[in-house]
């Protein structure tokens, strides 16, 4: 029987409420930006397949998208436990946002992987580009990137900045911290028995097939 990928893994999305976590969930499993979504009501699950070729693998991305408000905040540590990849998101004309990333990032380091890969994400870059001041979808950067950079590089996270709207960087975000935990593997990091966030597939011949398959959920509310 041919399997479809090399590798399951389990990612969290993080981060304030509004910072746009389910849409940068949505962008990367449907393609599109809804301008207008509910808050997410405890957690809400997103796959995906998706190819690294530097690697040559296959892997399947098995999202939890988590609430940001606070009332949800015991329900969705505790989907946490055993992430192997995190987006820590924030929202780059939100200076409160990024502060209260440091709280998020406290939490998942509590009950996550101990190896896990963390990307951090300042999403709405569309929000403030260049040639849009003055129009109505123009709002002022209140983080500057090479301050979230540095934030970035003294906790030892990945970081990119992102737009859920347009789709920059979305898919790249996934694949960065995908590829890292690659290399994490490879290196022996994660052992296939006692790490949840990461499966490994038994395939019985070593034909991989990619489907292009994404799938989305709303659970465990
Ligand atoms: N302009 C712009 N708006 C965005 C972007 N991403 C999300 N939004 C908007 O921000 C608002 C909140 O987005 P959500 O994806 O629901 O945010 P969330 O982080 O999932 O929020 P909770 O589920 O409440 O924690 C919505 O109005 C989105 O349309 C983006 O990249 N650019
Ligand atoms: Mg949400």
């Amino acid at each position: 029987m041919a399997v479809t990928w090399h590798y399951v893994l389990k990612f969290i999305i993080t981060g304030d409420a509004a910072v746009g976590k389910s849409s940068l969930l949505v962008r990367l499993t449907d393609q599109r930006f809804l301008s207008n979504p509910d808050p997410t009501l405890g957690v809400e699950f997103g796959s995906k397949l998706i190819e690294i070729p530097e690697e040559g693998k296959v892997v399947k991305l098995q999202c939890w998208d988590t609430a940001g408000t606070e009332s949800f905040r015991s329900i969705t540590r505790s989907y946490y436990r055993g992430a192997a990849g995190c987006l820590l998101v924030y929202d780059v004309t939100s200076r409160s946002s990024f502060t209260n990333a440091q709280s998020w990032l406290a939490d998942v380091r509590e009950h996550a992987d101990p190896h896990l890969t963390c990307i951090l994400v300042g999403n709405k870059v569309d929000l403030c580009e260049e040639g849009t001041e003055g129009t109505s979808s123009h709002k002022r950067r209140e983080v500057p990137t090479e301050e979230a950079e540095r934030w970035a590089e003294k906790e030892g996270l990945l970081f990119v900045e992102a737009s859920a709207k347009s789709g920059r960087n979305v898919d790249s975000a996934f694949e960065a911290a995908s590829r890292d935990i690659l290399n994490k593997i490879k290196r022996g990091a994660f052992d296939d028995d006692r790490s949840p966030g990461v499966k490994q597939s038994k395939p019985s011949n070593g034909n991989v097939i990619l489907d292009k398959g994404s799938t989305r959920t709303t659970c465990c509310s």
